[in-house]
């Protein structure tokens, strides 16, 4: 324990209040101005998480100066911003990206070691910030790097749940979910603004006035506090803003005469209604209060965005008096991402009729051309559907206007595409079906937006050619593809330095981190011994590393020269971490029955799984049990465990991802082909020179496109096969491989302990009373799987040949950069340009 009197700082670098240059002495100086100043911590002690808290503020004080320059910047040139409204974004740990964003690295590094500190050390100190779930949280999050990055005017709009994605531990039954208090001692990077606050109704009912207009009063009113992250860009000026809304009401909503007569609860009623609002992420929506809460959560995301992007618009006049509504457009791009922010919609028609006096087709005009949606599942179960009974009793004004939306909807198809008439049912918006009416969310969506898009080549192509084909023919030019991305920033530079160095000597230029084309550069050299050498050496580094982490969070020893295996993303049948944990299974089973002969000559494997399981989901909580009942029996064998091991890496996240990734040599990605829109981190392995196993689904079909197919393990139906053999199942007609059965057989003989995995396995068998036996297709696709797998054995056998596969991976990955998504975005669907902050 080191302590800032102890150590002398203060005497020796006297505190400096104000942001530093690259000076390490300097910068010493400010991280001990905040450790000394901090209301937060003793100034007597400077522990590791003092030692962040300073240096993260520090790091803010530089962050809060750009921020400004880019706000006061974008004020005055006033271009057309856009808007990403996300219920999540999945930002993990922030200092490492900041200072490196900053291209600080160095002058930290050693101001903290002047302070006694490792940074390495202090970074970890950093609770992630996981406000989401997977995929799209995270994809969000690369938006915004990318976004800054590229100088756009561009802007996030979230939640600030208190709580954020459960905390995953393993117990005897399983995974135990937890609070997630990211906020148990302060963030700090999010600047509250006391000065921006909008208000928020529910329920109430429609006023008629006078002159006919329509208003919404009454009801509750509660306030929406906004809170500023900022969002630096890589070696830019441009810092932009992640605006997180918190709940709150108004201070009157205490009733003083109730709380002094004793009557807390009541008194104080709107104060702890406003704080359910932000409380926790995904609240569960299995009763009618959970569904109540989630969906008050997404409007007051989308009517605070919406009240302060108006104000925006209209305070950016710069000299030319007063604004038309028309230009609206011309200045606001408002991207959905998924449906859970489609009350925008509807939102922002009311403030455009009801509080400026818009007349129905310019409020209709000004939405369409603002709003624009991205679509990223087709899975039927997750196409959100709200109930109408409970949207007329949260939001009666919405409920007026989405009705007219469809009825002018059913009126312009009847008279435009009068062949359409007899799909309408399915077409409109409003599901008037009396067992059970409901809002058809993703319909609203295609309606009321200029622009729909999927996330991945075939994910775009399959909503063109099945989920809005009707849609597809009424507007033919409304859809498009935006494959996915991610930034290489966090992805490879932040989080993998060795190779990255590497990377950098080879192509004698770091300007990759920027433009990740540049990374074909390195397929010339596949072949070079000398870079095959460093390369290796890099991943053993990050191997060992990632052995290091394992055997401290699992208590599991793994061996840094096996195959490094991972699957790690949110535990889901359509994922089928069945289908891996099978193929595990049945290699173990095969490796007992070997001689010790046959085992020396089999390829050493370590394979790791990891992800959580929504709280309510009972199948995926069983793999999760199934993958470490697993792990307890082959690790602990000893004829098997030289050659074997299987790992459950608990609390999967952003951070846990950074350290997995680079230490990675095979993932998998073997969704039932058609179900995964895109995957991301498919990209994320595959920049960082890791091979993929994987079906043709979602973006795996471009990445092994660029990587080349020699370099990519692939097995598996099609999507276009899938419901051709699905038929076929039902009707008994598949043939299950001996194999296949014998795994399961396995299982179920107790071979992992008493656990009852009979429904689980009962799921994949076709005559079960689940109504859908084996629908992912495990059963299908395992010849192919353990075929795919021997390739794999044998390709790792042969290290030059591995090695060249890998760095072809990440030579190929050129594409799959946020950046590149970004651009996209900006010009094909915002139609947004840069302003870079001079
Ligand atoms: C949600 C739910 C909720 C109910 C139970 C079933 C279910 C299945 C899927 C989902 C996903 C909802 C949207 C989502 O997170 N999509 C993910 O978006 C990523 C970014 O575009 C993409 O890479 C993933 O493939 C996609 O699953």
């Amino acid at each position: 324990m080191s302590t800032v009197v102890a150590d002398g700082v203060p005497a020796k670098i006297p505190p400096v209040a104000s942001p530093v240059d690259e000076d390490p002495v300097k910068i010493a100086s400010n991280i001990s101005y905040h450790a000394h100043y901090s209301p937060h911590f003793s100034p007597f002690k400077f522990e590791p998480e003092q030692a962040f808290y300073a240096t993260a503020e520090s790091v803010r004080d530089r962050l809060i100066q750009q921020w400004n320059e880019t706000y006061f910047h974008y004020h005055k040139l006033d271009p057309k911003q856009t808007y990403y409204l996300s219920m999540e974004y999945l930002q993990g740990r922030a200092l490492t990206n900041a200072i490196g964003n900053l291209n600080v690295q160095g002058g930290y590094a050693d101001a903290l070691n002047k302070l006694g500190h490792e940074l390495e050390e202090v970074v970890e100190q950093e609770k992630d910030a996981a406000l989401g779930n997977g995929g799209l949280g995270r994809l969000a999050s690369c938006f915004l790097d990318s976004m800054a990055t590229l100088n756009l005017p561009a802007w996030g709009y979230g939640l600030r749940y208190r709580y954020g994605l459960f905390k995953q531990r393993i117990g005897k039954d399983g995974q135990e979910e937890s609070a997630e208090d990211w906020l148990e001692k302060f963030s700090p990077w999010e600047i509250v603004r006391h000065d921006i606050v909008f208000p928020i109704r529910f329920f109430g009912q429609v006023e008629v006035q006078p002159n006919g207009a329509r208003k919404w009063v009454g009801g509750e009113v509660l306030q929406a506090l906004a809170y500023d992250v900022p969002i630096p860009g890589y070696k830019t000026k441009n810092t932009n803003s992640l605006r997180l809304w918190e709940a709150k009401a108004v201070s009157e909503d205490i009733n003083l005469f109730e709380f002094n007569d004793g009557q807390y609860e009541t008194a104080a009623i709107l104060h702890s209604r406003a704080q359910q609002i932000c409380a926790v992420l995904y609240p569960g929506d299995a009763t009618e209060n959970g569904k109540l809460l989630r969906l008050k959560q997404q409007f007051f995301l989308c009517s605070a965005s919406l009240q302060d992007i108006i104000l925006r618009f209209k305070e950016r006049k710069v000299g030319k008096g007063t604004r038309s509504w028309s230009e609206f457009p011309d200045k606001v791009a408002v991207q959905l991402n998924d449906t859970h922010p489609t009350l925008a919609i509807p939102e922002l028609m009311r403030l455009l009729m009801d509080d400026e006096e818009l007349g129905w087709d310019e409020a209709w005009e000004v939405t369409t051309k603002t709003i624009a949606y991205t679509n990223h599942t087709v899975l039927p179960e997750a196409l959100e559907k709200w109930s109408q009974a409970v949207m007329w009793k949260l939001l009666p004004r919405h409920m007026e206007i989405i009705q007219e939306i469809d009825k002018r909807f059913i009126e312009m198809v009847k008279s435009t595409s009068p062949d359409l008439e007899h799909k309408l049912s399915s077409l409109c918006i409003l599901d008037n079906n009396p067992q059970k009416p409901v809002v058809r969310m993703a319909n609203l969506c295609v309606v009321s937006s200029h622009s729909v898009n999927g996330v991945a080549q075939l994910h775009s192509d399959i909503l063109k050619a099945e989920l809005f084909v009707d849609y597809v023919s009424i507007w033919p030019t409304k859809f498009q593809n935006k494959t996915n991305g991610i930034t290489p920033r966090r992805w490879l530079k932040f989080c993998s330095p060795e190779l990255s160095q590497i990377i950098t000597k080879w192509l004698k230029t770091d300007e990759w981190v920027t433009n990740l084309d540049l990374l074909v550069n390195l397929r010339k050299f596949a072949d070079n011994e000398e870079l095959q050498a460093e390369w290796k050496s890099a991943k053993l580094a990050n191997k060992k590393r990632l052995a290091q982490y394992i055997l401290r969070v699992t208590g599991v020893d793994i061996d840094p020269n096996s195959l490094f295996d991972i699957q790690v993303k949110r535990i889901h049948e359509y994922k089928r971490q069945l289908l891996n944990i099978l193929g595990v299974i049945y290699k173990y089973k095969k490796l007992k029955e070997m001689s010790d002969e046959e085992r020396k000559n089999t390829t050493p494997r370590t394979v790791m799984i990891g992800g959580k399981a929504f709280a309510t989901y009972t199948n995926a909580k069983r793999i999760v049990k199934l993958v470490n009942d697993v792990g307890a029996v082959v690790n602990t064998d000893p004829q098997v465990n030289n050659y074997l091991k299987v790992v459950f890496v608990p609390n999967y996240n952003v951070s846990v991802a950074e350290m997995l990734i680079p230490g990675s040599e095979l993932s998998q990605h073997i969704s039932t082909a058609g179900m995964e829109a895109s995957g991301t981190s498919n990209m994320k392995f595959a920049l960082n020179g890791c091979l993929i196993i994987g079906t043709l689904d979602g973006a795996n079909v471009e990445i092994r496109e660029e990587i080349g197919e020699q370099n990519f393990f692939l097995f598996g139906a099609t999507a276009d096969q899938v419901p051709k053999l699905r038929t076929e199942r039902e009707k008994g007609l598949f043939k299950a491989d001996p194999r296949f059965e014998e795994a399961k057989k396995f299982i179920r003989s107790g071979a992992f302990g008493s656990y009852d995995y009979n429904p689980l396995l009962d799921s994949l068998e076709g005559d079960t009373g689940y109504g859908r036996g084996d629908y992912f297709l495990v059963g299908h696709d395992f010849p192919g799987y353990m075929e795919a797998q021997t390739k794999v054995d044998e390709a790792y056998k042969d290290s030059k040949r591995w090695t060249k596969m890998s760095i072809l991976s990440t030579a190929g990955s050129g594409k799959f950069s946020s950046d590149r998504t970004i651009s996209q975005y900006a010009k094909e669907i915002w139609n947004i340009k840069d302003c870079p902050v001079p």
